[in-house]
């Protein structure tokens, strides 16, 4: 079983409020309808969620008492963004169910009765960045979190990461034209450089969980989903250009 985690910034214009970028998503979907093994599927909330988190300052967990307004929005706006990536999953012929993770979620409690349900029943469970609720608090869930809590249940054979870049570089690769992709590192000498410039601490939060998911998977790679010959290879196991994490 693999789990696959479609990163916000590749199938939404992360500056630009509620809009998808259906090239990416589609190609996307394609590949993923080629490839019939067990997964379950994340997405990120994209421009769909960080935009009005960040305004709303929803970033920290907090007391939901005069955030009301803001959190239902972005709730409503990331199961808008979810609706819309099932609709084009089912085009394409993956039979998504969607899992809102506030439904699942209390606190930092969850409850994936109803994931290993669907997928058991031959359906891939789709679930997404969101803000999950406990008792007067809220909190934002990245998709990368989810990653990890997923993994702990359902120990993937793989964990992939679809993003905007080739893998993990020696140094950024958006700032410094020589930087050199990691083909493989073992998750022990990664050393992570807080870059934090979303809801949900950007490169930074998504390596510390890697760190953690290498317990409950054979392998975590990250790749490039604007080139989606690489997802199929990696789905079948295959080598290409990404960053396989041991
Ligand atoms: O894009 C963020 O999820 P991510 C969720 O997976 C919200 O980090 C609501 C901003």
């Amino acid at each position: 079983m693999k789990i696959v985690k479609l990163g916000g910034s590749v199938i939404t214009y992360k500056e630009k409020y509620k809009a998808v970028n259906f090239k990416h998503l589609r190609n996307l979907c394609k590949i993923l309808a080629e490839n019939d093994e067990k997964k379950i599927l994340i997405h990120g909330a994209g421009s769909f969620g960080h935009i009005q988190a960040m305004k709303a300052s929803l970033d920290k967990p907090g007391p939901i008492r005069g955030k009301e307004s803001p959190i239902s929005r972005v709730i409503t706006d990331v199961s808008e963004l979810n609706s819309l990536i099932a609709d084009e999953l089912n085009k394409y012929g993956v039979r998504a169910i969607s899992i809102p993770p506030h439904a699942i979620y209390k606190g930092y409690r969850s409850d994936f009765g109803i994931v290993d349900l669907v997928l058991n029943n031959g359906f891939v469970p789709l679930l997404y960045g969101d803000i999950v609720l406990s008792k007067g608090r809220y909190r934002i869930i990245s998709g990368d979190e989810i990653a990890l809590d997923l993994s702990r249940k359902f120990s993937p054979d793989s964990v992939l990461f679809v993003t905007d870049v080739d893998g993990l570089y020696d140094s950024d690769p958006k700032v410094n034209r020589k930087a050199k992709l990691i083909p493989s590192i073992f998750s022990k000498d990664i050393s992570v450089v807080d870059t934090g410039k979303d809801a949900t601490g950007s490169m930074a939060g998504k390596m510390e969980r890697i760190k953690k998911m290498v317990l409950y998977t054979n392998r975590v790679v990250i790749l490039n989903g604007k080139k989606p010959d690489r997802l199929l290879a990696a789905l079948k196991g295959e080598g290409t250009r990404s960053t396989v994490i041991t």
